[in-house]
């Protein structure tokens, strides 16, 4: 934690006393001491929420989990869900978790965004949710899975709503928003708790989620928060995203986006940015990134586009960054292992690995891994004398390789997913720019002549 200046250690008591020193003297108990109160509060325990915004799937979660070296936040091909999630920093031994449902009103009323016929829908009638649940599944069918039309999405996410509230169903209130603590749920740690928030059903009806968990980036009152994309399927969660980009006391928004993967903006990234951009206040604090940038490295195509893109419209900001989300987090998740546990593929990936029996399956990181280590252009050559052999499964490969570099390559991966730089950046903007800021906007709140 930052140290306070001498002066300021007691601020507390010392802002008490002369608070108690004015209400005893009559003709100044009537001043107002509210706004001392909350510039008090800001003062001591200060918080910079940076939220992070963009299109569903440029990896927004896998960039936050990057960031902080652990698996917290759900990160899949096709998941979209409405849940805001903050994380706050807690002491490494009171980590914790924090959930919040939807009502069963807030229920009723996405199922009608999702589908105008359920506008008056009555949720406990076990018969009715059962047959619109097939419902949406023929309709996924119908268009060829769920991923391919935008009915088909609809039809996903209100099933998953569906299925969420009968599951959840007696933690869900009418009215009210209902939170639960992790000990209520059972949950022994942060991981278990993420693990029942990642299933699509569960998620569909959370309003929000807090953990709290230990990482220095989140020290000295810093908050990640991962919105719902702003394509999201219902309205009203990409509206949240607005809104929350928007809030004056937003310190930080950190815009993921898809062209190193995708090519070009799409029309909603465009939108995010012209939103951006015409808010002279939100514009002096955006970030810039362009995540899965190791989809660059493969494609030469990808890669012009991408530097056309960034030297076109990005020419006013030095606040853009290149990263590669998924080499970044498992690259500090594979800095914990060794040749014992064939450096993660036995607990990291376990679960995906376990495949049909014959044969393990290959994670989806082993296969970057062993494309970064021989055809990213990454390396040099000179440093290392890697090979991946045809004889070998891509698995065998990648513990080979790993016993034969050791060290140097992962920490040079971690380097070429740009993840630390982007740290380090997010890090000292906010303790060289918005902390003092801070302080000097509470100071000048203060000496302003009040009426
Ligand atoms: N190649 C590559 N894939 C990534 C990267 N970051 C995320 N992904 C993949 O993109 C998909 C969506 O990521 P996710 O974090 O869920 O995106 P979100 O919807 O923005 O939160 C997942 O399958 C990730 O594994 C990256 O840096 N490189
Ligand atoms: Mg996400």
């Amino acid at each position: 934690m930052t140290q306070m200046l001498p002066q300021c250690q007691n601020l507390q008591a010392q802002v008490n006393s002369l608070l108690g020193l004015l209400h005893q003297e009559p003709s100044l108990r009537s001043l107002d001491s509210t706004p001392v109160e909350s510039s008090l509060r800001k003062a001591i325990s200060p918080t910079f929420e940076i939220v992070f915004a963009g299109a569903f799937s440029a990896g927004k979660s896998m960039l936050i989990n990057a960031l902080l070296e652990r698996e917290l936040l759900y990160s899949a091909e096709g998941h979209a869900t409405g849940t805001e999630c903050y994380i706050a920093y807690a002491e490494p031994d009171s980590e914790r978790v924090v959930l919040t449902f939807l009502s069963e009103a807030e229920i009723r009323e996405q199922a009608g965004a999702l589908c105008q016929q359920l506008e008056s829908i009555n949720l406990n009638q076990p018969e009715v949710i059962n047959q619109l649940r097939q419902g949406c599944q023929a309709i996924i069918q119908q268009e060829g899975g769920e991923s391919k039309s935008e009915r088909a999405k609809q039809a996903r996410a209100l099933d998953f709503l569906l299925l969420g509230f009968v599951e959840n169903r007696e933690r869900i209130h009418t009215l009210n928003n209902a939170t639960y603590s992790m000990e209520q749920f059972n949950f022994s740690n942060l991981k278990e708790a993420a693990s029942y928030a990642r299933r699509g059903s569960n998620s569909a009806v959370l309003k929000r989620i807090e953990y709290y968990c230990h990482h220095p980036l989140l020290s000295d009152g810093n908050v990640l928060i991962d919105t719902p994309g702003i394509d999201a399927p219902v309205q009203k969660d990409a509206e949240m995203t607005y809104r929350k980009i928007e809030n004056a006391d937003t310190s930080a928004v950190v815009c993921v986006l898809k062209p190193a993967s995708a090519g070009e903006m799409t029309k909603s990234e465009t939108e995010l940015l012209e939103k951006m951009r015409s808010n002279l206040g939100i514009r002096d604090r955006v970030f810039y990134v362009f995540n899965r940038i190791d989809e660059t490295w493969y494609n030469t195509q990808l890669r012009q586009r991408l530097d056309d893109l960034i030297s076109s419209q990005f020419r006013d900001t030095t606040r853009v960054y290149k990263t590669s989300g998924l080499l970044g987090f498992y690259g500090s998740q594979i800095k914990k292992t060794c040749v014992g546990d064939r450096f993660g593929l036995d607990f990291v990936f376990a679960e995906s690995v376990k495949g049909t029996g014959i044969q393990e399956e290959t994670p989806q990181f082993v296969y970057a891994f062993n494309n970064y280590c021989v055809t990213s252009g990454k390396l040099s050559p000179s440093k290392f004398r890697i090979s991946v052999n045809g004889f070998q499964t891509p698995n065998d490969n990648y513990v080979r390789i790993l016993e034969e570099e050791g060290t140097p390559l992962i920490e040079q991966l971690i380097e070429d997913s740009g993840i630390e730089e982007f740290r380090a950046a997010i890090t000292r903007y906010l303790t060289k720019e918005k902390r003092p800021q801070l302080f000097a906007n509470l100071a000048d709140d203060q000496s302003a002549p009040r009426n």
